[in-house]
């Protein structure tokens, strides 16, 4: 066997151990959710043909000519019995791209269908484009909405770095013929973290945002915004307003921002979020849930205190260390939960749960009441109700 047909075999023999690999869900938990053994999706999930010439005449050494660097922050979704995430893929060149990989069951064999997708760009092209969020919406369409990613005009020569981040809109009925709309328009200068709420509001389309002055600073601006568009096809909102802000000396001093759409209950509209923080290691991101109202899913009932899943282990390492970011959720009709996450923007991961827990985590945690005083007066309430079950 030459060095081409030896790579060759050992690393398809390495791809398909990958998918076939099993996962194994991890003992006790918190209660809450539980995680799994092993990543769902990763750079090594990108199938060999993305990556490699197959040619023997132009690759004799079996060498990588795109590599994929990372695979995470995956919107998510379930449809005709298959779990199917669209994961934020990132070239070596560190252009991100989606592709869906598909399973059975939602905990592993994830597998990248044969191609990526190739998204319709505007009149204005996007430099790059990420973290999509999809939604079933009431009007039958399946819509994506993602990060899309330009220069700034206005930054001075030399600075090379700044960037404006909009909303891009994607839809489709299929998962696979891909529609371009207009970008939502919006005031702020800088968008993030835009999601489709699933359902009309006073018959418009309701959008949570996330306003911000500058491209990582929020500046003035930032927390989860709130506004309306008559049209989808050209979505405007006019008027925006937030609707979970920053905190100061909270798990969402810095920025927060709405992950994927939330999650419809009998008891309101269950939420997942980011918030981050900063320390003297740099930024800190982790998911945080909080409940809003059933018919006015823009009034937070329950907050919360603290995080709901924070960086673990291996967790905590990779491109963009110290990091968990979702913004793919699929819910079940019986109640179970699968929230996909990605750590420290290299990987993808499952935790799973039900919809009786996080209800459960959202009406019955409490809130961060803010001071140290107040949080250890918190603690020794819950102590003595423990002590007196003793008793
Ligand atoms: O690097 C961490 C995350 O940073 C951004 O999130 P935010 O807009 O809240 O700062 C995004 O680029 C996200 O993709 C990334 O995971």
């Amino acid at each position: 066997m030459n060095t081409f047909e030896h790579r060759k075999h050992k690393l398809t023999e390495r791809y398909e151990a990958l998918i076939a690999r099993q996962n194994q869900r991890e003992e006790l938990g918190n209660g809450i959710f539980d995680r799994y053994a092993e990543p769902v999706l990763t750079a090594e999930h990108a199938p060999l043909a993305w990556k490699y010439d197959m040619n023997p005449e132009t690759n004799p050494y079996f060498m990588e000519r795109l590599g994929v660097h990372c695979v995470f922050n995956p919107g998510a979704i379930y449809r005709n019995g298959t779990y199917m995430l669209v994961a934020r893929v990132e070239g070596n060149d560190r252009k991100s791209f989606f592709a869906v990989a598909e399973s059975e069951n939602g905990v592993d064999g994830f597998r990248f269908r044969e191609l990526p997708i190739l998204l319709p760009e505007t009149e204005e092209p996007d430099v790059n484009v990420y973290d999509m969020r999809l939604v079933e919406h009431e009007d039958g369409w399946i819509y994506g909405l993602f990060c899309t990613e330009r220069k700034d005009p206005n930054a001075p020569p030399g600075d090379l770095s700044s960037a404006i981040a909009q909303c891009g809109i994607v839809r489709t009925k299929d998962m696979t013929v891909w529609e371009r709309l207009d970008d939502l328009r919006t005031a702020s200068n800088q968008q993030r973290n835009v999601v489709l709420h699933p359902e009309f509001i006073d018959g418009k389309y309701a959008f949570y945002t996330r306003p911000q002055d500058g491209f990582i600073d929020a500046g003035s601006g930032g927390g989860i915004g709130w506004g309306l568009s008559a049209s989808i096809e050209h979505a405007v909102i006019e008027n925006e307003r937030i609707v979970d802000s920053r905190s100061y000396h909270t798990i969402k001093e810095v920025k927060n921002g709405q992950g994927p759409a939330p999650i419809k209950t009998e008891k309101g509209w269950i939420h997942i979020a980011h918030g981050v923080r900063n320390t003297a290691a740099g930024l800190r991101y982790v998911l945080y849930a909080f409940l809003s109202d059933l018919y006015e899913p823009d009034k937070v009932t329950h907050r919360p205190g603290g995080h709901l899943l924070a960086p673990e282990g291996d967790e905590r390492v990779g491109d963009v260390s110290n990091v968990v970011f979702c913004n793919g959720v699929i819910a079940r009709d019986n109640g179970d939960v699968y929230i996909y996450y990605a750590s420290s923007d290299t990987r993808c991961h499952v935790a799973t749960t039900t919809v009786g827990q996080l209800l459960d985590y959202c009406l019955n945690t409490p809130e961060d009441p803010l001071r140290s005083y107040a949080c250890v007066e918190q603690r020794i309430e819950l102590i003595a109700r423990n002590k007196a079950l003793l008793d």
